[in-house]
C-alpha cells in the first residue's frame, strides 16, 4: 500500500527536489562552450514527454560480433555440464551452503570475473555474453547465482566502474584469479529502501592519509566469505565554495585484512539458503585514503549507478528460471494422461503453458535490449534496467507457481525441485531495489524527465508557489496543442504481420504521454503524494516497454527468417493484446475520477487498519 503522506519518504524527497531543480543525471543541461548537447536516448524516458526515440529498441540491437557470439557459443557447454555433473542445488539448499569442491570448479571456469578484463584474469565478457551464462545459471541454481552475482553483480562492480588505474590493478586479479570474494555493503538496520540515510559513519584522520570507519551492514550477500567490500558510509564534506560542512555518502573498498572487519551469523533465509547472507560490522576500521571508491561524497551516485549497471542481469537470470519451470511443466503436460488424456491437450493447461511462454519471452527480451544498449555504449538505460527488474521478478514468480500447479501434488512436493526455485525466487522482488520502490522511480524519474523538457514549467516549479498560474496555463497549452508530437508511429519498425499491433502499441505510447502531461496539469509536484497512480504509470511504462521490445525481437527474426519465427510472432501478438488492454486501463484509471474515488477509499481503508492495528470488522458472531 503505497499511499503515504508523509513528505518524508524517499523517493518524494528524490522528486520534489528533481522537480524543483532538474535532475542532472535526465535533464540535458547544455553549455554551448561545452560538447553539443546529447540526447537522451532512452526510449522509455522519451516517451514520457511524447517524444518517440526509436534506437534504443527499434531495430533491434545485435551488437555481438560473429567471434563474440563463438566465443559465448564455446562457454555455454563447460557452464552447462558444470550444473548437470557438479552442481548438486538441492544438496546446497539442504545444506545452507555451497561446498568448496564445486565453488572451486566454479573459480576455474572463470564464472567470477565474467566481465573482467582479461588482462587482470577475467573472461573479459560484455553485457550481453554475460546476460547469456547468467541465463544458464538462473535455470539451475538461483542461491549459486546470487553467490555470483553479489561478488561481481554489484561486489566489485564498482571497481570497474569507477575504479582508478592502480585499484583495478591491486584488486581485479584478487577477485578475479585468487579466489578473493567481494561483496556490496549498503544496506543497515535502518536504512533499506532509503539508501541515502545509512549512519555507517568514516572519519579523516588528521593527517588525511586514511579514513576510520565505523558502522553496521545488515542482510549483506557474500558478508561472510567476503574479503574485499564495497562499502558506503558518510563522510563529512566541505563545500569548497561555502565551507559549508555536510555530511554526503562516499564509497570505500575495504579489505578484512584492515582489521576491525566481522561479520554475524549466516541468516536462515526462506530461500537462496545456499548463499551467504550475514550482518557486517566495522570497528575502527582504518582505510587508505586511496581506497575511496569515485568521488570524495559521490558514493550515493556509486552505489545507484552499480544496481543501475546490474539490475539487467537479474532479468537474463530469472529468464532462465523461467525457461527451466516452464520445461519441467512441459515435460509433465506431455507425458501425464488424466481423465484419459494428456494434460497438454487440456485448454486450461495449453493457457498456462502459453501464458508462461510469453512472459518468458518478454523478459528475455526486455534483459538483452538492455544489454546490447549498454554494450552498445548508451548511458541512457536506467529506467529501463528498473523495468526489466521488476518485470523478470514478478513474472518468474509467476510461472513458476504456474508450473507448480500443472505438475498438481508433484509439483509440492521437495523432490521435483519447483518449491526451492519458488522460496529462492521471493526475495527477487524485495532486494536491489524493492519492487515497489522501483515503480515509483520509473514513474517519478520519468516525470521529472518530461517536467525538465516542459522549460517553462521547469522554471516554474522552481518557485512553485508564485509561478502556479504559469505552471497551470503553460501546460493547458501544451496539453491542448500537443505541441512537438506527431503521434507515435510504429509501422515502419515491425514486421507486416504486426502492423495491427504495433498501431495498439502506438496508441497506448500517445495516451500514456497525454496521461503525463494531464497528471501534471492535474497535481503540478504533488504528483509525489500519488503513489497509487505513480504505480498505474508504472504499470503502464512497464507494460509498453514490453510490447515494444518483443515486437522489435519477432520482426527481427522474421526477417532473419529464423525457425522460430511464427512462433515469437504469435507470443508477440498475444502480449500485445493483454498488455496493450491492460496499458490503456492503467492511464485511463490514473487520471479517473472514479478511480479517485477508489483510491481514497484505500488510503481510508489502510489508515483504519493501521489505526487498529489490523483487521477492524465486527466479528461474524459477535453482536
Ligand atoms: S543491495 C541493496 C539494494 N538497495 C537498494 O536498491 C536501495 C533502493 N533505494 C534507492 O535506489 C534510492 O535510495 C532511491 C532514491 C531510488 C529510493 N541512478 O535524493 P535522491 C541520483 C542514478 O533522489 P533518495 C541488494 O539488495 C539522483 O539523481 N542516479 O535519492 C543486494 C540525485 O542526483 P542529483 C540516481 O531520495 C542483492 C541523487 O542520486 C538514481 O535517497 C543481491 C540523490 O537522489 C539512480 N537509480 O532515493 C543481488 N537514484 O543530486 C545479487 C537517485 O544530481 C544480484 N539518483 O540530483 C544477483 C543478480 C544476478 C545474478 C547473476 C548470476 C550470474
Amino acid at each position: 500500500m503505497w499511499k503515504l503522506k508523509s513528505l518524508k519518504s524517499p523517493v518524494q524527497t528524490i522528486v520534489l527536489r528533481r522537480l524543483s531543480v532538474g535532475d542532472s543525471r535526465l535533464s540535458q543541461k547544455h553549455d554551448s562552450k561545452k560538447s553539443p548537447v546529447k540526447q537522451n536516448e532512452s526510449f522509455m524516458a522519451n516517451i514520457f514527454r511524447r517524444s518517440f526515440v526509436p534506437k534504443q529498441v527499434f531495430p533491434y540491437p545485435d551488437v555481438l560480433s560473429l567471434e563474440e557470439k563463438e566465443s559465448t557459443g564455446s562457454l555455454i557447454d563447460p557452464f552447462e555440464r558444470f550444473f548437470s555433473d557438479i552442481n548438486d542445488a538441492a544438496k546446497s539448499d539442504q545444506a545452507g551452503k555451497t561446498d568448496e569442491k564445486t565453488l572451486s570448479a566454479l573459480w576455474e571456469l572463470g564464472a567470477f570475473a565474467i566481465q573482467v578484463p582479461e588482462n587482470f584474469g577475467g573472461l573479459g565478457l560484455n553485457n550481453t555474453q554475460y546476460g547469456r551464462l547468467c541465463e544458464i545459471v538462473g535455470a539451475n541454481d538461483l542461491a549459486l547465482g546470487i553467490t555470483i552475482g553479489a561478488h561481481q553483480s554489484i561486489g566489485f562492480k564498482g571497481i570497474l566502474l569507477y575504479g582508478t588505474p592502480e585499484q583495478k590493478e591491486k584488486y581485479l586479479p584478487k577477485v578475479s584469479t585468487e579466489r578473493v570474494y567481494a561483496a556490496f555493503a549498503l544496506t543497515e538496520p535502518s536504512s533499506g529502501s532509503d539508501a541515502g540515510s545509512i549512519r555507517s559513519r568514516a572519519v579523516k584522520s588528521a593527517d588525511q592519509k586514511y579514513y576510520v570507519l565505523n558502522g553496521s551492514k545488515i542482510w549483506i550477500s557474500n558478508g561472510g566469505i567476503a574479503d574485499i567490500m564495497t562499502v558506503f558510509a558518510q563522510t563529512e564534506i566541505v563545500d569548497p565554495k561555502t565551507g559549508e560542512k555536510k555530511d554526503k555518502v562516499t564509497a570505500f573498498i575495504v579489505e578484512r585484512s584492515f582489521g576491525g572487519v566481522t561479520n554475524g551469523a549466516p541468516e536462515k533465509k526462506m530461500g537462496i539458503r545456499a548463499s551467504n547472507t550475514t550482518e557486517v560490522y566495522f570497528e575502527d576500521v582504518k582505510i587508505p585514503i586511496e581506497n575511496i571508491l569515485g568521488e570524495e561524497g559521490g558514493g550515493f551516485k556509486v552505489a545507484m549507478n552499480i544496481l543501475n549497471n546490474g539490475r539487467f542481469g537479474m532479468g537474463a537470470t530469472l529468464s532462465g528460471t523461467m525457461q527451466k519451470c516452464i520445461e519441467i511443466a512441459t515435460s509433465h503436460a506431455n507425458s501425464r494422461v488424466q481423465f484419459g488424456q494428456k494434460l497438454k491437450n487440456y485448454g486450461s493447461i495449453q493457457e498456462k503453458l502459453a501464458q508462461m511462454s510469453i512472459l518468458q519471452y518478454a523478459t528475455e527480451s526486455m534483459a538483452f535490449t538492455i544489454s546490447q544498449n549498454m554494450d552498445g555504449g548508451s548511458q541512457d538505460y536506467h529506467l529501463e534496467a528498473a523495468i526489466s527488474k521488476i518485470y523478470a521478478s514478478e513474472n518468474a514468480w509467476y510461472v513458476c507457481d504456474e508450473a507448480i500447479q500443472i505438475l498438481g501434488g508433484m509439483g509440492f512436493m521437495v523432490e521435483t525441485g519447483l518449491e526451492r526455485v519458488l522460496r529462492d525466487l521471493r526475495i527477487f522482488r524485495i532486494f536491489e531495489g524493492t519492487n515497489d520502490i522501483l515503480r515509483l522511480f520509473v514513474a517519478l524519474t520519468g516525470i521529472q524527465f518530461a517536467g525538465s523538457h516542459l522549460k517553462e514549467l521547469q522554471s516554474a516549479f522552481k518557485n512553485p508557489a508564485t509561478n502556479l498560474g504559469l505552471i497551470f496555463k503553460e501546460a493547458s497549452k501544451r496539453a491542448a496543442s500537443k505541441v512537438g508530437l506527431g503521434g507515435s508511429d510504429l509501422s515502419s519498425h515491425v514486421a507486416p504481420e504486426l502492423q495491427p499491433y504495433a498501431k495498439q502499441t502506438a496508441e497506448c505510447i500517445d495516451l500514456f504521454g497525454q496521461t503525463v502531461e494531464e497528471l501534471l496539469l492535474r497535481y503540478n509536484k504533488n504528483i509525489v503524494n500519488e503513489q497509487i497512480i505513480l504505480n498505474q504509470l508504472a504499470n503502464a511504462a512497464i507494460d509498453i516497454y514490453a510490447m515494444v521490445v518483443t515486437q522489435s525481437r519477432s520482426s527481427r527474426a522474421l526477417q532473419l527468417d529464423l525457425p522460430s519465427a511464427q512462433h515469437e510472432l504469435n507470443l508477440t501478438k498475444a502480449l500485445t493484446i493483454q498488455a496493450s488492454e491492460r496499458a490503456i486501463k492503467n492511464l485511463k484509471n490514473a487520471t479517473s475520477s472514479h478511480n479517485r474515488d477508489l483510491t481514497e477509499k484505500m488510503s481510508t481503508i489502510a489508515q483504519t487498519v493501521c489505526e487498529k492495528n489490523g483487521v477492524y470488522s465486527t466479528g461474524v458472531i459477535d453482536i
